[in-house]
Parts: C-alpha cells; sequence; structure tokens
C-alpha cells in the first residue's frame, strides 16, 4: 500500500491545480495539430510500408516497424492526452475525430516501449514470412514454389493428388507464423488494455459507430438473413462435386473437404464453375481463356478497369499511378503479391500492388482495388482522421459495386467474351450461379475469419485449441473441412494473409452485403427499370455524380448517414442482395428438391 501511494504524494501539491480546465477551443486546435501531424508520421509508415512489401528483406522490416513504432506511439501520446477534452461540449468534428483517433486503429501500443518495439517488429516479419512463403515438396520435384504457383493448381487442377499436395505445401507455411502470432496476441492486447480496450477484437468492434457488443449482434443478424441461400448454394454443389470425385471424397451429408473448391481457402469457388454449370453449352461466360488467348498484359487489365471508372464521369487515375504501381511479381524478389491499394503520401499518389495474371479472377480484384483508389482520391482534401471509409466495409465495398455492374456486352465490346449470352432462363441461371460462386461462397468465410480472431482475443479461444476451433468454426457456418486430419502444430489461419498481416476481415463480410445495397441504389440513379440482376449502371453519369458524392464524405459521417445519402436506408441488409439472386434461389430450391442437405 505504501509503495503505490508514496509516489502519489511526492507530486508537487499544485501540479493538478497548475493547468487551466480544457475548453472546446483547446480541442479543435488540438485536433487540428493531431491531423498534421499524423498524417507526416502515417506517410512515414506507408513509405516504409511500401518499400518492405515490394521488396521483403530483414532491413526493409526493419524500417518498416521503426516508422510504425513511431506512429503507434504518437497515438497513445494524444490519446492519453486527449483525455483532457472528456465531457466537455465539443462541436460535431472535433468530437467525431477525437473518436476515430481512438477507434480506427488495428493494433495500439501498449505503456512498454519494449514491448511496443517487439510488436511492431512481428507485425513486419509475419507479413513477410507470409509473402515469403514457399513449399518445396513432392510435385514441385524438387523445385520450391510460391503461393501463385500452388494457386495455380488448386485453382485449376482436377486431381485431387495435386490438389491435396498444393493444398497442403501452402498450409504448412502457417505453422511457421504460429508461434509468432500467439505472441502477437498477448503485446496487442496489452497495447488494447492500455488504450482502455477490454481486447483487440473489441477494439476492432468499436469502429461502426454503435458499441462492441451491438456490433458482434449486427453481423449475427446479417448473416441470418443470407445464410438460406449459402445452405441452398452448397448443398447444390456438393452434389455436383460428388458427381466429379465420388461419394468416398465427397460423402452425403458431410462438409467438403476444403481443396476441392477452386480457391486455396475455399471462400470464392468461381474457378469450379466449370464442374457445376447448370446449363453446359448454353452460354460461355470463360473470360480467362480469352484474356490467355490474346495475351492480355497486366497494364490493359488495369485500363480496362479504369475505363470503367471513367466511363461513370470520375477522373482518370493520376500519372504516377502508372509509373508507381506494381502490377507484376518481380522476378528477382519476394514481394507480397496479396492485392492492396494505396495512396502512399495520402496526396493523389494511388497505386495498386498485384502480380497480375490474365484470369478473370484478377480482371475482378483489379476493379476492387481501383475501387478504393477512388475512394482515396475523393477524400484526399479533407483532414487526416477523415481520409478513410464511413465504415472499413464501404472501402471493400466500392469497387465490388462497380463489377457488379461488368455486364456480357461490356464484355463483348472489350473483346473479352464471343457474343453476348442468349436473354434466356437457361443463360439467367448459368450467370447467378457463376455469380453466386463468387458472392454468396464468401459469406461465412468473410464472417467468420474475425468470429475467429474475436475469440483469440478476448481469451475464449487459447493456442491449445488454435487449430481445432478454427476448423470447428468453419465446418459449422461454411459446411467445409481439412481435406487431411489437423493437430495443434497446424496453424492454418496463418496461411490466410489477413491473419499475419493482421488485416480485420469483417469489412469484407460488410462488403458482400453493401455492395448490393450501393448497385441497387446506382442502378435506380441510372434509371433502371426492371428485376435488379439485369441492370447495369455503366456509363451512367448521374451514377457516378451519387457515388462520388458519398465516397467524399470520408468517415466525416457515422456511417448509417453516408449509406442513406446514397441509398436513402440506414441499415445494413441483405435484402438487395437476395432481391438480385431471387432467380437462382428458386432454381436451387427445385434443384435440391431430393437430395438430403446440410452436413
Ligand atoms: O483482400 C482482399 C483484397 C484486398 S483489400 C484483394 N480481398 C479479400 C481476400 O482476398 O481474402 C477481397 C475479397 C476478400
Ligand atoms: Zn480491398
Amino acid at each position: 500500500m505504501r509503495s503505490r501511494l508514496l509516489p502519489f504524494l511526492l507530486l508537487p501539491l499544485t501540479a493538478a491545480s497548475a493547468s487551466p480546465p480544457a475548453t472546446p477551443d483547446e480541442a479543435r486546435a488540438f485536433v487540428k495539430t493531431v491531423n498534421e501531424e499524423m498524417k507526416t508520421l502515417a506517410v512515414k509508415g506507408s513509405t516504409a510500408d511500401w518499400i518492405k512489401s515490394t521488396y521483403i528483406t530483414g532491413d526493409t522490416e526493419r524500417a518498416s516497424a521503426w516508422a510504425n513504432d513511431d506512429l503507434i506511439a504518437y497515438t497513445r501520446r494524444v490519446l492519453e492526452q486527449a483525455k483532457r477534452f472528456d465531457g466537455l461540449p465539443l462541436d460535431p468534428d472535433t468530437a467525431r475525430m477525437l473518436l476515430l483517433l481512438r477507434v480506427n486503429n488495428t493494433v495500439l501500443a501498449p505503456a512498454d516501449p519494449a514491448h511496443r518495439a517487439e510488436l511492431t517488429e512481428l507485425l513486419a516479419r509475419m507479413e513477410g514470412l507470409y509473402g515469403a512463403g514457399k513449399y518445396c515438396g513432392p510435385d514441385g520435384q524438387g523445385k520450391c514454389r510460391d503461393l501463385l504457383q500452388l494457386e495455380e493448381v488448386v485453382n485449376r487442377s482436377h486431381d485431387p493428388k495435386a490438389l491435396l499436395d498444393a493444398w497442403t505445401g501452402w498450409h504448412a507455411v502457417g505453422r511457421q507464423i504460429r508461434p509468432l502470432y500467439e505472441r502477437f496476441v498477448v503485446l496487442a492486447n496489452e497495447g488494447a488494455r492500455d488504450n482502455g480496450f477490454q481486447d483487440v477484437g473489441a477494439l476492432w468492434r468499436s469502429a461502426y459507430d454503435m458499441t462492441p457488443e451491438e456490433f458482434e449482434r449486427e453481423a449475427e443478424r446479417v448473416w441470418a438473413q443470407v445464410k438460406p441461400l449459402y445452405d441452398d448454394l452448397h448443398c447444390y454443389v456438393r452434389a455436383a462435386l460428388q458427381k466429379k470425385y465420388g461419394k468416398a471424397l465427397v460423402p452425403d451429408g458431410k462438409p467438403i473437404p476444403a481443396h476441392l473448391l477452386g480457391n486455396m481457402w475455399a471462400q470464392e469457388w468461381t474457378n469450379i464453375y466449370p464442374l457445376v454449370e447448370p446449363y453446359p453449352g448454353v452460354s460461355s461466360l470463360d473470360v480467362t481463356r480469352r484474356l490467355e488467348a490474346q495475351h492480355w498484359d497486366a497494364r490493359r487489365m488495369v485500363k480496362l478497369g479504369e475505363s470503367f471508372y471513367t466511363g461513370l464521369g470520375l477522373d482518370p487515375l493520376p500519372a504516377t499511378f502508372w509509373t508507381r504501381s506494381q502490377f507484376t511479381k518481380p522476378r528477382d524478389r519476394d514481394v507480397v503479391c496479396h492485392p492492396s491499394a494505396w495512396d502512399v503520401t495520402w496526396s493523389d499518389d494511388q497505386r495498386i500492388k498485384m502480380c497480375i495474371r490474365p484470369q478473370e479472377e484478377d480482371l475482378i480484384t483489379i476493379h476492387h482495388e481501383l475501387g478504393h483508389n477512388y475512394y482515396q482520391h475523393a477524400y484526399v482534401k479533407l483532414p487526416f482522421l477523415y481520409m478513410t471509409g464511413a465504415n472499413d466495409g464501404f472501402h471493400e465495398a466500392v469497387g465490388d459495386a462497380l463489377a457488379l455492374s461488368v455486364t456480357p456486352a461490356y464484355l463483348v465490346k472489350a473483346g473479352l467474351l464471343d457474343r453476348v449470352p442468349p436473354t434466356n432462363d437457361k443463360a439467367l441461371i448459368n450467370s447467378q450461379l457463376k455469380s453466386a460462386l463468387e458472392k454468396v461462397a464468401f459469406l461465412p468465410f468473410g464472417k467468420d475469419i474475425d468470429v475467429w480472431r474475436w475469440q483469440v482475443f478476448s481469451g475464449k479461444v487459447t493456442p491449445a485449441s488454435y487449430e481445432s476451433s478454427w476448423w470447428a468454426l468453419r465446418t459449422k457456418d461454411q459446411g467445409i473441412g481439412p481435406p487431411v486430419p489437423r493437430t495443434e502444430a497446424d496453424f492454418d489461419p496463418g496461411a490466410k494473409y489477413h491473419v499475419p498481416a493482421n488485416v480485420p476481415y469483417t469489412r469484407y463480410f460488410l462488403a458482400r452485403v453493401y455492395q448490393f445495397q450501393f448497385y441497387r441504389a446506382l442502378c435506380k440513379a441510372a434509371g433502371h427499370q426492371g428485376p435488379l440482376h439485369a441492370c447495369t449502371f455503366a456509363g451512367s453519369k448521374e451514377a457516378g455524380r451519387r457515388l462520388e458524392a458519398m465516397l467524399a464524405l470520408g468517415a466525416s459521417k457515422p456511417w448509417p448517414d453516408a449509406l442513406q445519402a446514397l441509398t436513402g436506408e440506414r441499415r445494413t441488409d441483405g435484402g438487395a442482395l437476395l432481391e438480385y439472386f431471387a432467380p437462382l434461389k428458386t432454381w436451387l430450391k427445385e434443384q435440391n428438391r431430393d437430395q438430403s442437405c446440410g452436413w
């Protein structure tokens, strides 16, 4: 008791009364300074991060860790100082920026500087390990294969043995990351607690203009809305895969083995479309074949993406975008190939970083990444703390909403499809099923990555059950299972980019839902009439104007206000997605009539 009281008593008695009470004006001035100082530090951080991500070495990781150490140390310092303004009657902008300063962080600094440094080093190292990850086992015949090469197999092969080899080979990368992640959880939680949050999960869930508890309930509410459609799709896909691979590999009533879904993480299933196509021969939707045959290079694919945006009346990308972006994988060094979009100096310095291959999946991702760049461009003049999305799901949804509007007719014009598919019921079901393999299949995955991490951060899941809890969750919601038994030496979450890179993931779940809400609103703005799935707003300047008006708000308003500005709605609502897929839903019900669905 004495030792705790003593330092307090030794404080000069005048200390508390020395500083005058804080005022709202002082708070306004404080926020102005923070906006400026923080931007300077953020530019240093993102500059170092860009270099690290495009050239993975011990040196670039260290430089990135240092810059981020400075940034989170600064954030902690100003958050402490800002406590002076608690309870004051602040103007709405000052109050909002002080809120964002607290909640828009994926990590916060532990009070202990040594722990803080260790945390930023771990973050840089984990992303580096992921980016440089390789598998040097059997089917490479002595050669090491990186993620792109292993994805080539998982995405295209229909040979269960090759699929299994590539799947297990890549997932072994998670094992290396496990010990780092265990330590990261301890340190990141320490940082969250030292800054007044219960744990990192609570920090992440605080960034949605509601309490963390309310947000958790919201995510479950929206999932319950769309789950029946997912279950129907799962049932149909399992039956089709069973025809291809047999009952031994794909048994009735059991989860689908994760290596058979055409994606390393079984998160989007578009690549197995040829195996599950409802009406073969009715319509050709094979964009990849044309991209390959016509030798499209990465730049041309990005140009096509940009033209969709400029067609809506939005600005062209800045000239520097074309010289500073990384479009393809460099031959001579390790890079983080996972796609991302940047404004490195927060001043219309937009770039994308990808390892583009001539395939449809990458063309869609290009539209997605450019959505981030157009958001960044729209809010570039706002104060630093407002230079982000209304929430992170909005940022992820913009490009996807536009990509929904890319029609076969548009692709024919670009030379990427032979002919516009016939407008009949069979062609519609083909195209809806293909789209559902991307959009609907993703939904439970989009939610569960963070449901798992929230449990890890809260301590409900400990390292002793990292792996088993991961698969328990994925089995429950996704109806998929590991292709071979896993143990706690494995760490499959670590084989998914956003876990070692510490990027929150619920944003993608929200985005799959928001994008249909945005799309429906933009279709309305473009004067579309008729069923939602038949709409394109390509070329509509009015749609472009409405979109830009929302993007230009950045984070200046609570997200329901931003949503309302574009859509008239104030809630996250799976209704637009369900409306879009209404024809498929009816068709799936019919197909599944004699199946015993579920797992
Ligand atoms: O990470 C991404 C983008 C970068 S923001 C390519 N996505 C998620 C993923 O790849 O897991 C887009 C869809 C989901
Ligand atoms: Zn994104």
